[in-house]
């Protein structure tokens, strides 16, 4: 099946929030946001504002009238800022005007006088002071104490890992249109209907069957509309709660760059113990997360990250640090992986370690340290998944490992000022939300009369494909054809107190519900088969290509007849599924539990060509084995591990986030940040399935997807090193991320640097260093 959406893309006919039809009257809000990192507020001065011919209205705090603050975790983000601003681009103000032009000229004219603040950027210095938020977390397995003098080797390092900007390509965005009888419809680009509907709710002291949230799709999420789509949302409602009237509110990319939270930078200690073999004894890792202003999903990130600290390598003693440090900046939140990747990082850092000093390959480490069914992660599960060494062999296998190898070293000794470099990248990341609770869905099935049936979930549509895979899901499951199945919009008068779309588990949980669901009505439908046949075995009945089969065989009844029938007798054709994940849970005192339904594992290779002159790379090829299950729709699925590929192969090498000292944004444009378009990626990107059915209660043996491929996108921090390393074999390139073409440079030619700071040296011929 086509992806359903893909010929609405291409006509341009797909609905966003921008593509309602305009309501009469409608009116704009635009955001005055801190021009500084940290200060106290003295003065507020909205009045020039106001008097703008065409402004409407101005809000600040005080005009809200319920719950100021918000945050899911943790409620602390002020929806606006009252006495102190602590991030550029935090919202103190909504002006709302007859246009949006308007509303945006009329933000320039309010003025703040502001006492500025020490501003705090570095997570350390925030750990330091105390500036922590909620409290730092240990994951402990054995005793690494006892361990580092029995090791052969024991080594230690430090990562600094950068931020990433989630550049959805529709900003955030709002609509919401007041009702009768004080209620509220919201249009909103977001992750989380449910968020935003009791947010607004607490904002304005309403119940919050007043406010209805509708979501049709979303011009991308990647996790940055999990949480922080809800206070856009928030503000425009404020707005049209006060007016009376439908507002929006849009962020230009400039502000949503400026005004939005990113992916947590790191900064990370590790220390890691071998054997002689190379068999890990012992690791440590210290994680110190750069949460930004406001709680946030920070601590649920850093959870993930202490999950996700030894990646795919069983450790027999292991101790996992990790705080959320408050700093100056937008709060970090959730991108694609939630604190995964970095925590896999810092753990394919600390080997890469070993092996350098070691003087062995990157893979004979972890090759050997693999983990295997019934090995202990350090949170207490056992690892269940078969298929993680099974990538890594059919890698090596399928894609030549030996001969890649050669053809490199080859390469590498008939070339000066170009080198080669690979790195096998293998990947385990855990699928259910860490929160046990969230891992719940519900699904609304309704087949009218006529045999089509309307389905809605909680789903939402972001581009990773749902609607597809719930649509496959339900023509599998009826048997009938796809013109029959109709997915509605995401809409919280349907579907009540959903989970957010994140944490890959989309499809897994209202793919459940919705089976449910429609297996009530299967069940009633085929009592009422087996009475019309005059059989006597429900069970029998199955239905194919729209044909009622008893026992495999075809029968009188169709699909079509089977349902007017079923309405004639009087049975009810809809049904509510509610799916709730089983046997996950985790003891947060002990810090040990059974979080995740599953793992998904695969091995990636990635090899580049740098240029040792310029810094420049060019990824060659990424050749990948992915445990995908029994897939819904493969072209969605390819497109999901392309996609989540380029994101993090961006993350780790070009997407470079900027901020001064004084806390303002420098990659503040799309000139200055940068992200993979077609030629960055490589010419070569091979994909190869393990489908296998999952074992676990998924969809039809399906297993998630949107997140894990991302991380196959780290591998290729380790393959350029290691074509550094070719040129210039010194000991102490950082683990710093993102590897830029600049850093590299700056990396290759550290001493002629240095000389040239020291000795105020105007020219040098470039040489490697040895
Ligand atoms: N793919 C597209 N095209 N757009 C997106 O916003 N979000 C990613 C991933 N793939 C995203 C995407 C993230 S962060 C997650 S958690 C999953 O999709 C969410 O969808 P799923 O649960 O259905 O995999
Ligand atoms: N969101 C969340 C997530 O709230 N909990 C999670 O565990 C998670 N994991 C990945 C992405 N989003
Ligand atoms: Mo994805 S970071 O779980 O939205």
């Amino acid at each position: 099946m086509k992806r359903i959406d893909a010929a609405y893309h291409v006509r341009g006919e797909a609905e966003y929030v921008d593509d309602m039809p305009l309501p009469g009257e409608m009116l704009y809000a635009a955001v005055f946001a801190s021009p500084i990192a940290h200060g106290k507020i003295l003065t507020l001065d909205t009045n020039p504002a106001s008097a703008m011919e065409g402004v409407v209205a101005v809000f600040t705090a005080d005009d809200i009238p319920g719950q100021k603050l918000w945050g899911t975790i943790i409620a602390d983000s002020p929806l606006l800022t009252t006495d102190e601003v602590c991030y550029v681009g935090q919202p103190v103000a909504v002006v709302v005007a007859k246009t949006q032009a308007i509303a945006q000229k009329a933000v320039k004219k309010i003025t703040i006088k502001l006492a500025e603040l020490p501003v705090i950027l570095d997570p350390r210095e925030a750990f330091i002071r105390g500036h922590i938020i909620g409290t730092p977390r240990t994951f402990v397995l054995g005793n690494v104490d006892h361990i580092w003098k029995k090791c052969h080797l024991v080594v230690e390092g430090t990562c600094e890992i950068g931020g990433q900007e989630h550049l959805y390509l529709e900003t955030q965005r709002t609509r919401v249109i007041p009702l009768e009888g004080n209620a509220m419809r919201v249009y909103s680009a977001t992750q989380n209907p449910y968020l935003t509907q009791s947010t607004i709710a607490q904002m304005l002291g309403l119940p919050c069957h007043q406010i209805e949230v509708d979501v049709k799709r979303l011009g991308g999420g990647f996790g940055g509309k999990e949480e922080q789509a809800t206070l856009w949302a928030s503000l425009a409602a404020l707005a049209a709660w006060y007016v009376q009237k439908p507002v929006e509110l849009v962020l230009s990319r400039l502000d949503d760059l400026k005004m939005t939270g990113k992916r947590h930078p790191y900064s990370s200690d590790f220390k890691i113990g071998v054997n002689k073999q190379g068999k890990i004894l012992a690791y440590e890792a210290k994680h110190y997360q750069n949460a930004g202003a406001y709680a946030d999903l920070s601590t649920a990130v850093l959870e993930r990250t202490l999950f996700h600290s030894t990646n795919t390598y069983f450790i027999p003693n292991v101790r996992i640090f990790g705080a959320s440090c408050r700093t100056n900046q937008a709060p970090s939140t959730a991108l694609r992986g939630f604190g995964g990747p970095q925590g896999m990082f810092v753990m394919e850092s600390a080997i890469t370690k070993v092996a350098e000093t070691l003087g062995v390959s990157r893979e004979e480490i972890q090759s050997q340290n693999l983990l295997k069914p019934g090995d202990i992660f350090p949170y207490g599960q056992e690892m269940e998944a078969s298929s993680l060494r099974q990538t890594w062999l059919e890698a090596e296998q399928t894609y030549n490992l030996a001969e890649i190898k050669q053809s490199i070293a080859h390469y590498n000794r008939h070339h000066f000022e170009t080198k080669k470099g690979y790195a096998l990248m293998p990947i385990c990341f855990g699928i259910s939300f860490t929160a046990t609770f969230l891992n719940q869905a519900s699904a609304l099935v309704h087949v009218y009369i006529d045999g089509s049936v309307s389905i809605s979930t909680g789903g939402i549509e972001m581009g990773q494909g749902l609607t597809t895979k719930l649509t496959e899901i339900a023509i599998k499951a009826f048997g009938i054809g796809e013109e029959r199945i109709k997915l509605e919009t995401t809409n919280t008068t349907r579907i009540a107190n959903m989970s957010a779309s994140a944490a890959s588990a989309t499809t897994d949980l209202n793919g459940n519900a919705m089976l449910l669901a429609i297996g009530q009505i299967l069940d009633r439908l085929r009592t009422l088969a087996v009475k019309e046949l005059g059989m006597s075995n429900p069970q029998k009945i199955t239905i194919a290509n729209e044909q009622i089969l008893y026992a495999g065989e075809k029968t009188k009844l169709t699909w079509a007849n089977l349902v007017e029938k079923a309405h004639l007798s009087r049975i009810n054709l809809s049904a509510h599924g509610f799916y709730a994940t089983p046997g996950i849970g985790f003891n947060h005192a002990q810090e040990k539990g059974h979080p995740f339904a599953y793992h998904i594992c695969g091995t990636a290779i990635v090899e580049v060509t740098l240029d040792c002159l310029r810094g420049i790379y060019v990824i060659d090829a990424v050749k990948i084995v992915h445990d995908l299950g029994r897939s819904l729709n493969e072209l969605v699925d390819i497109g999901q591990i392309e996609g989540g590929l380029a994101q993090g192969l961006g993350w780790m090498t070009i997407e470079d986030l900027r901020l001064n000292a004084k806390g303002e944004l420098l990659s503040n444009n799309l000139a200055t940040y940068k992200i993979p378009d077609i030629y960055f990626m490589p010419d070569q990107i091979d994909i190869k399935f393990l489908t296998e059915e999952n074992p676990m209660i998924t969809p039809y043996g399906s297993k998630a997807l949107g997140e894990p491929p991302l991380m196959y996108g780290i591998g290729v921090f380790f393959a350029i090193r290691q074509a550094m390393r070719a040129f210039n074999s010194q000991d102490g390139f950082g683990f710093i991320s993102p590897l830029t073409p600049e850093r590299v440079l700056c990396e290759l030619y550290r001493d002629e640097l240095q000389e040239i700071a020291e000795n105020n040296v105007t020219s040098l011929s470039l040489q490697p260093s040895k």
